[in-house]
């Protein structure tokens, strides 16, 4: 291992970057962004304890953008630096170098290491990872950075074809390295169209396969996007959750998953629920809370983390109401959930259980065959996101009708008594309870 220079001139090294790559990244501002939201990564100086939450003082960030976009994007990070603002000082306050490194070109993502299954219950040591291949484009360092602190500072800009080409993305890795001390340096990412932020030239999507969040407690919590495949099993991995609230939160339904305790890895299978689907933190023995996470699949595979993470409440979701009359016919129904509750645009989605769907609030469907169904009502706000939206499943019994059997055809003479005999009717799964009879000359017994 080569020796590492003083932290001092490494920091001095990314300072000058920084003015080569941006003239004006040193008039840093706290923009609106940075101001409304405590920055909810975090990283660990290598000598802090593992009951901080950070099991490998290491975060990699992955950038994906589209490979044919034009233009040049900006990597920007907001409190970069460890002191004031936002970070966890300890025992020496300050000694905590961190490096933010970009790296493009050829493994950038293919060829980093991906995140296994730790052994559940105390830490293992985790080997330090190597560092994965691809091109350096960009490398930083902040200690103790007041210009840093509580505001936006410029990484550096790049441009899709530096990235490594897969499937028609351009991928980027940013290693977030905590070189020396024992502080928490907390941080968030963004890509931006400009050094001083805006909207990147085309969609960019950043995720890790294993990052250390914090929540800062009360009743807020963080929450972080996933793509999974809807019913697929998969098990969250958690560290050092210190006992807090994990919770699946998806379009209609909450999952409480089982929360790690302080300094040990716990395992919680579930499986992926449909819709929208976030993973939300909070609560728990510490405050700020910091844990470090990965989510495999059935063969071992991290899935992505989408980042950044963001700061929440627990969503208000609509109510739904669902009343369903069967009809005189026994085999329409009609269905209300005109009283359902919430936005004003409600979206309503009727499933029968036989396999048809409605979208109107006030319906009829008639069922083909007698039988038990579910039916489920799907109540939800627009804009997709995830607890925008109730479920609620109702029985339905379709009864077969009974068939009435009024006789044969009878010629009488006018005056003449005529006997009826309905006794030959079929009964549906109950007694026929009474016999209408209307004989057409608008007369009518029962
Ligand atoms: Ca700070
Ligand atoms: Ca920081």
């Amino acid at each position: 291992m080569t020796p590492r220079p003083k932290p001092a001139s490494r920091r001095l090294a990314g300072l000058v970057i920084v003015l080569a790559l941006a003239p004006h990244a040193l008039q840093l501002q706290a923009d609106a962004q940075g101001a409304a939201s405590p920055p909810l990564s975090v990283i660990y100086g290598p000598d802090a304890l593992s009951r901080e939450g950070d099991v490998d003082h290491r975060e990699e960030i992955f950038i994906s953008v589209p490979a044919d976009a034009q233009g040049r994007f900006w990597v920007r990070v907001f409190d970069a630096d460890t002191g004031g603002l936002h970070d966890t000082p300890y025992r020496r306050a300050g000694d905590t170098i961190t490096a933010f490194r970009l790296v493009g070109g050829a493994g950038a993502w293919t060829g980093a290491p991906r995140p296994t299954r730790a052994e559940d219950g105390p830490r293992a040591p985790l080997d330090a990872a190597p560092d994965a291949p691809g091109a350096t484009l960009a490398e930083l360092r902040f200690g103790v950075e007041p210009a840093a602190d509580d505001r936006w500072t410029t990484l550096a800009p790049f441009t899709a074809a530096q990235g490594e080409i897969v499937g028609g993305q351009a991928l980027f890795r940013l290693d977030v390295i905590a070189e020396a001390g024992d502080d928490g340096n907390a941080f968030a990412i963004e890509i931006a169209g400009g050094p001083e932020g805006g909207e990147p030239p085309a969609p960019a999507r950043m995720f890790s396969y294993r990052p250390t969040l914090r929540w800062p407690g009360g009743r807020a919590r963080t929450e972080v996007d996933l793509s999974l495949r809807a019913g697929a099993p998969m098990t969250l991995q958690s560290f050092d959750a210190a006992d807090g609230s994990i919770e699946i939160v998806s379009t209609f339904d909450d999952m409480r998953l089982p929360a790690s305790g302080q300094d040990v890895w716990t395992s919680a299978p579930f499986l992926a629920p449909e819709g929208q689907t976030a993973l939300a933190f909070s609560g728990g023995g510490e405050t700020p809370n910091d844990v470090t996470f990965a989510i495999f699949d059935e063969t071992g595979a991290p899935a992505p983390i989408d980042l950044p993470a963001r700061l929440g409440v627990a969503p208000r979701r609509p109510e739904a109401d669902a009343v369903a009359t069967p009809l005189a016919d026994c085999a329409s129904v009609a269905f209300d959930a005109s009283r359902s509750r919430g936005a004003n645009d409600l979206i309503f989605e009727w499933r029968f259980g036989d396999g048809a769907a409605a979208a109107e609030p006030v319906t009829v469907h008639r069922y083909a065959r007698p039988g038990t169904y579910q039916a489920e009502l799907r109540v939800l706000e627009p804009g997709g996101r995830p607890g925008a939206g109730a479920l609620l499943r109702t029985p339905v019994l379709v009864r077969p009708a009974p068939v009435a059997a009024p006789g044969g055809p009878i010629t009488v003479a006018p005056g003449e008594p005529v006997a009826f005999d309905g006794t030959a009717s079929i009964p549906s799964d109950a007694p026929i309870a009474r016999w209408l009879w209307s004989f057409g000359d608008g007369a009518r017994a029962q």
